[in-house]
Order: C-alpha cells, then sequence, then structure tokens
C-alpha cells in the first residue's frame, strides 16, 4: 500500500490549539480479506447483546457487542454496561498488531460492534473512559455496509462526515477525544450488517494497580 492510499484529515481543536488529524486508509484490506474477515468476525465472536436501564425499564442496546484483551484480568464499562474482557483470539492479535505497525500506535483492547442492519446504531458519545489513559489513540476498522461516521465538536457544533468503506480504517488521532464526540447514526431502508472495530490501548500495569 503507498502513502497515497492514505487521507490525511485536518481536524479543529480550540482555539489556541493545533489541529489534529484523521487519517483514513478507505482500502485498507482488499474485498476478499475484508469479506473473510467480515464472516469470520459475525460468525466466531460470542456477540452479547446488552440493555441499559432508563426510566426503571430495561432498553436493548440498539447493537450487539463485545470486548477484547490481551489478557482477561480487565474490563471495561461505558454506558453504565460492564463488560468483561473475551482473550484475544490470534486473529485478533494478528489484527491489532498490523494495525498498530501501519498506524505507528500500539493497541491492546478492542471493542467490537456488529450493527445487524441500518436500525443498528451507536449514540454521541466519546472513547475517554479514565482506563484508556489521558490521551487515547483510536484505530477503528470497518468491514460490510459503508456507514457514515460523524464527529461533533464539543463547542462549535460543527459536524465532520466521513463515509467508511468495507475494509477500511480511521484512526482518531490525538487529543479527538477531547474535543468531540462521536456516532454511527441509523439508516433507513439498509438490510446489510456492518462490524466494526475500535482498537485502544490500556496500561495492564497501570489498569492492575488500579491507577488509572
Ligand atoms: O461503528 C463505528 O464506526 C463507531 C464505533 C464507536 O463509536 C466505538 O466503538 O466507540
Amino acid at each position: 500500500m503507498s502513502l497515497f492510499d492514505r487521507q490525511v484529515i485536518p481536524v479543529p481543536l480550540g482555539d489556541s490549539d493545533d489541529p489534529s488529524e484523521l487519517i483514513l486508509w478507505p482500502q485498507w484490506l482488499s474485498k476478499q480479506e475484508a469479506d473473510s474477515l467480515l464472516a469470520q468476525s459475525i460468525e466466531n465472536i460470542p456477540w452479547r447483546h446488552d440493555s441499559i436501564r432508563m426510566f426503571g425499564k430495561l432498553i436493548p442496546v440498539p447493537r450487539l457487542q463485545n470486548w477484547f484483551a490481551d489478557h482477561t484480568n480487565t474490563s471495561y464499562t461505558y454506558s453504565r454496561i460492564t463488560m468483561g474482557a473475551v482473550l484475544f483470539p490470534d486473529w485478533m492479535v494478528d489484527l491489532a498488531q498490523s494495525i498498530g505497525k501501519e498506524t505507528g500506535h500500539p493497541f491492546n483492547r478492542a471493542l467490537v460492534n456488529y450493527y445487524r442492519d441500518g436500525s443498528d446504531s451507536v449514540d454521541w458519545h466519546a472513547d475517554d473512559e479514565p482506563e484508556l489513559g489521558p490521551d487515547p489513540i483510536i484505530s477503528s476498522l470497518s468491514l460490510g455496509a459503508e456507514r457514515i461516521f460523524q464527529l461533533r465538536h464539543n463547542i462549535t457544533g460543527e459536524i465532520l462526515s466521513i463515509s467508511l468503506p468495507h475494509g477500511s480504517l480511521l484512526l482518531m488521532g490525538s487529543r479527538v477525544q477531547h474535543f468531540y464526540q462521536h456516532r454511527l447514526a441509523k439508516v433507513k431502508a439498509l438490510n446489510s450488517p456492518r462490524v466494526n472495530f475500535t482498537f485502544r490501548y490500556m496500561d495492564n500495569q497501570k489498569e492492575l494497580s488500579g491507577h488509572p
């Protein structure tokens, strides 16, 4: 893959800050590799269908998901859902390493989301939980239906929309999680599935000692 196969998208932060960037590799995987990884993910990941309690009612989250790590003595909590980690299968270790090599950042955790069709989604949020450290760098690998990923600036409300094709890789750089939330909105009349891996890094030593 040549340098021209990646697009660098500058991302404004605060007035006095240098911009950060998103880096998009639209075809990080070939169609054949992406097809096979999509099928493998749908079939082999032990998908959870979690619910959150809202106004006294249990509401199913509009997607399936799971949390993977390089060891199992770790968990991840967001939207009041705590997921104990599933150990990375070998193929996910390989994926984390290849993405680490491509982006220059280490990854040892992955949240994997399965959007069964256009009515599945994830609402506005930032990947900024304390256990991800002071400046989380996130790599997002998309497989299946091409969907629009949006980022919204916390102060200006400005929205950046990026279409994420089958087999694409998106790196969200330094401080993006401080200044932006992101989401994947529902779309009408879409019947095909999408799987997304967000690779992240947690400091195992700090996590085990209880200091984020
Ligand atoms: O599916 C996506 O592209 C977004 C996933 C996401 O927002 C997350 O895992 O935090």
